[in-house]
């Protein structure tokens, strides 16, 4: 593989649920070495800071959803970032909570477009993020990404999504916790989901892989968003919704270097690493290793393999 620019953009964003803390998720990456270990496997590495939120109107506390104002303002300053960054390298989004990626997916998803690209975005998440503004129970808007950069109606007040990226382009892989509304939902769509049940059943490569082989068929921009509970909490406790029964350390970095392997990858997002709830910094060493293995580190050469 090449060397590429890797670009860190900070992203503290910390409205997308009513629980403090992934505002250090930035600065968390940065003191466990997310820079260096990129720069160690021989890529450019440009860290341009941390983006700040457009201007934008005063939140009532107990409006529902949580934070809209303050989500719009981030997702207006997000959505621009790609239009630079996807030219210079790979952008890597430091979170900051899923929210984040209302603005990351749906700027990297209209860099695409102007460049005749279809988007592929693959989701590692128990959650699937699918709600939208009217169907979340929790008002957070953490829980409603997916919906947003697939077009789905009900984001009153939020940047219009020229470009959503076509459902049967998105893959959710990790899946343990789905609202109601959001599986009714899912199924009226062509979403790939792979809950934990069947990567017990039949291991995490195969889904990836298969979805990886659509990506590079379609000569597509792929763009990953991983949130930490896609991990299991007992390796990765720094995160507030934490479930039980997550991947392992070594599904996730199974997925990571055959993520790198594939040559895919044109953007990234590490979201809702909470510093407050961590031990010792140990999950957001596991982020920062897990983005290395994405990026090409090893442990022995192997060749290349190809996923067409
Ligand atoms: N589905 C729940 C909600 O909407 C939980 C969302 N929480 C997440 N998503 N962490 O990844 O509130
Ligand atoms: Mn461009
Ligand atoms: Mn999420
Ligand atoms: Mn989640």
């Amino acid at each position: 593989m090449t060397n590429q620019t890797c670009i860190l953009i900070g992203a503290p964003m910390d409205c997308g649920k009513r629980r403090a803390g992934c505002l250090m998720g930035p600065d968390a990456y940065r003191t466990a070495g997310l820079g260096k270990a990129l720069g160690d496997l021989g890529h450019e590495v440009l860290d341009i800071g941390n983006l700040s939120p457009a201007p934008h109107d005063a939140d009532d506390p107990d409006a529902h959803p949580y934070a809209r104002n303050a989500c719009i303002g981030w997702t207006q300053s997000l959505i621009l970032a790609p239009q630079w960054a996807m030219d210079q390298g790979v952008p890597i989004f430091m979170g900051g909570d899923h929210a984040l990626s209302l603005g990351s997916v749906a700027g990297v998803a209209a860099h695409a477009a102007q460049n005749g690209r279809p988007q592929f975005v693959l989701w590692l998440d128990a959650h699937a993020d699918f709600h939208t503004p009217e169907t979340t129970t929790s008002g957070n808007l953490h829980g409603t990404p997916l919906a947003y950069v697939t077009g789905q109606p009900g984001f009153d007040g939020f940047p219009p999504v020229t470009t959503p990226v076509p459902t049967g382009n998105v893959c959710v892989i990790g899946l343990r916790s789905v609202d109601g509304p959001e599986r009714n939902a899912l199924q009226a769509t062509r979403v790939a989901r792979h809950d934990m049940r069947e990567i017990d059943e039949s291991g995490i490569a195969r889904p990836l892989q298969n979805f990886l082989s659509r990506v590079a068929e379609a000569d597509g921009a792929l763009h990953v968003s991983l949130d930490v509970d896609f991990l299991d909490p007992a390796v990765a406790p720094a995160v507030g919704t934490t479930v039980p029964g997550g991947a392992t350390v070594r599904e996730a970095h199974l997925v990571c270097e055959m993520l790198h392997d594939s040559g895919l990858v044109t953007s990234m997002d590490l979201v809702e690493l909470n510093p407050f709830l961590d031990e010792r910094g140990r999950t957001a060493q596991l982020m920062v290793d897990l983005c290395a293995s994405a990026m090409g580190r090893r442990v022995f050469d192997r060749p290349t393999r190809a996923y067409a």
